[in-house]
Parts: structure tokens; C-alpha cells; sequence
């Protein structure tokens, strides 16, 4: 074990792939191992980087890496794979790229695909962050795409938010729906090359004089072209006052406590949700079937049994 923590303390790429597949697949050893990453875990600074397809997130964080890694930066990126219909959904635009970090112990990249994952994705995405935190990358980097409700869990594992957006009909209507509006400390405006970054950017700074943003910290605007690395060192500017702020004010320490406690909900539906399902499984089911079938019983009553056998079963 001491030897694991050791390697992995290193950042050798290895470790930090198996130790992640243990803590997915909920190995037994998982418990033990997230207790000693625990007094690692801290020191990174967490960004989540969401927005709609194509908006450019993915060149984003390349550009963002090639940035970082300039000043001796250690980065860990987690990209969610939607494998949706809009894109390829190849991780950061394309495998050069990639293959460019292969050897360079400063990155970790590891991306999962948004489905079939034992407590889904966002205990996975908090396994992986812990990882990486306690592994010490200075910074993790989390895509996801912004356009459902399940994607709105990037709030209860990072510091930051970037929203990204670029100019194209329909986006600002697209993300509000999904509400990830409301959770950007960052808005990103790609594609700044392209016609209509100008109107985007007046559009969301409308937006927020009429929301108002954020309690205290007033949500910043920011024009890149990630495809051409302008504006990358402005955002790291924003993202370095944002870490400022969190740390100040004290706010930082709070929302990672919260997130805590978020975690631990949810980890207790899931435990309950497995319970649950195993006392179903032990039931009578030709005999409910009848009942349903009969009438005799309603599918509220034999929820309802079902509760409270479980929870007897529990107080015993
Ligand atoms: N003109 C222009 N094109 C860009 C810019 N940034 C990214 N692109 C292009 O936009 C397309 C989508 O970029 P990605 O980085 O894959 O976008 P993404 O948001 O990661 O996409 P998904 O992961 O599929 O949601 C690619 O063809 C990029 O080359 C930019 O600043 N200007
Ligand atoms: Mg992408």
C-alpha cells in the first residue's frame, strides 16, 4: 500500500490509471484507498469547464494545458465523453495532441463515457478529482457538456465554473434552459474570431445586469480564440482572481464543506437504492402479480410493505 501511495504521490501514470478503475469499479480495497488519499486531498484547484457541444471546450483546455505546462504547472484533466450525435467526441480535439502529453508526467488525461457507470457519473468524476488532487496536479480540469440537468453536478465537485460559449443561434437560449447559466463564475465567449462574439458578449453582460450574478463575486466575461491561444492568459487571470476570492472570503472552504455533505447524501442513496433493490428481489412476485392483477392491492400498498420491511429489517 505505502508503495502504491508513493508511486502515486509521483504522478506515474500507472498508479494513477489503476487506482481510478479501483475506485470505479468499487473494488474492495476503494474504501481503504480513499481514506489514504484523504490528507492529500486539497491543494489542487478544481475548474469545471462546461458549455454546448462544439463551443470549443475541449481546444480550450489544450491551449489551456500548453499554457499552463509553460509555467511549470501540473494539470489533470477529466473529460466526460457525451458520445453524443453532435460531435466525435474525441477527447481534446484530436489524438496528436494527445499523444503530444503521452510523456509528459506534468498531464493526466483521463475521459469516461457519460453512461453505464456504477453511481454514474458524478461519483466517478469525484473519484477521479481525489485522485488527481491527492497525486498533487496543481490544477484539474473537468469538461462536461452543458446541456442537461445531470451535467449541473460539476457544481458540487469544483471551485470554478467557465461556461462556454460561442456565437451560433440558439446557444444562450440551449444553456439557459439547462440552468447552467446560473453556475458560471466564468463566462467564456470562443470563437471570438468568428461573427457575432460581439453580440454574444453584450447579450450575457444584459444578462447578468439583470440577474445580478453571483452573492459577492460579480461573474466575469472573457473573449478567446481558443483555436488561435488568444485569451487563454486572460481567463487563467480570471480563474487565478476567482481562486483569490474563494480563498479571502472564505467562501472556497464553505462550498467544499457543502460539497462534502453533498457527497455523502448522495453516497447514502446509493447505498440505500442497492438495499432496496435486494429486498425487492426477495419477494414474493407471483403472489403480488396475482394481487395486482386481482385488484386486490395497489402498487403504492406493495411499495409501501416493501419500505418498511427494508427499514425494519434495518432497526433489528
Ligand atoms: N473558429 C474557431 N473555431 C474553433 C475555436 N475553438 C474551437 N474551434 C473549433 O470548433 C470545433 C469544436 O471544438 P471542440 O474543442 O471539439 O469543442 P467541444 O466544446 O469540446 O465539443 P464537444 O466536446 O463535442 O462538446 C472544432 O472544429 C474546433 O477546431 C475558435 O476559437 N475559433
Ligand atoms: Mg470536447
Amino acid at each position: 500500500m505505502k508503495d502504491w501511495l508513493t508511486s502515486l504521490r509521483q504522478k506515474d501514470k500507472r498508479t494513477i490509471a489503476q487506482t481510478i478503475t479501483k475506485l470505479e469499479n468499487r473494488d474492495p480495497d476503494a474504501l481503504a484507498i480513499l481514506q489514504q488519499l484523504l490528507p492529500f486531498t486539497g491543494g489542487a484547484h478544481v475548474i469545471g469547464i462546461t458549455g454546448p457541444p462544439g463551443a470549443g471546450k475541449s481546444t480550450l483546455i489544450a491551449s489551456l494545458l500548453a499554457f499552463l505546462r509553460k509555467q511549470d504547472l501540473t494539470i489533470g484533466v477529466i473529460a466526460i465523453d457525451p458520445s453524443s450525435p453532435y460531435s466525435g467526441g474525441a477527447i481534446l480535439g484530436d489524438r496528436i495532441r494527445m499523444n503530444r502529453y503521452a510523456m509528459d508526467d506534468g498531464i493526466y488525461l483521463r475521459s469516461m463515457a457519460n453512461r453505464g457507470k456504477v453511481g454514474g457519473i458524478s461519483r466517478f468524476t469525484k473519484d477521479s478529482v481525489r485522485v488527481l488532487d491527492a497525486a498533487g496536479f496543481d490544477v484539474i480540469l473537468i469538461e462536461t457538456v452543458g446541456v442537461g440537468q445531470s451535467e449541473l453536478s460539476i457544481m458540487h465537485m469544483t471551485d470554478s465554473i467557465c461556461v462556454v460559449l460561442h456565437p451560433g443561434a440558439g446557444d444562450m437560449i440551449q444553456v439557459t434552459k439547462a440552468g447552467v447559466m446560473e453556475i458560471a463564475d466564468i463566462y467564456v465567449v470562443n470563437k471570438a474570431d468568428l461573427i457575432g462574439a460581439s453580440r454574444l458578449i453584450a447579450e450575457i453582460e444584459d444578462m447578468l445586469e439583470i440577474s445580478g450574478g453571483k452573492a459577492d463575486w460579480a461573474p466575469k466575461v472573457i473573449a478567446t480564440n481558443a483555436s488561435a491561444h488568444q485569451g487563454i492568459e486572460g481567463l487563467w487571470t480570471l480563474l487565478q482572481k476567482h481562486k483569490q476570492y474563494l480563498k479571502h472570503t472564505g467562501i472556497g472552504e464553505k462550498q467544499r464543506i457543502k460539497q462534502l455533505y453533498h457527497e455523502v447524501e448522495e453516497e447514502l442513496w446509493l447505498i440505500l437504492e442497492q438495499k432496496c433493490k435486494e429486498v425487492w428481489q426477495q419477494q414474493d412476485f407471483e403472489k403480488r402479480l396475482t394481487m395486482l392483477e386481482k385488484k386486490t392491492v395497489t402498487p403504492q400498498e406493495i411499495a409501501k410493505e416493501v419500505a418498511d420491511r427494508l427499514f425494519g429489517m434495518e432497526s433489528e
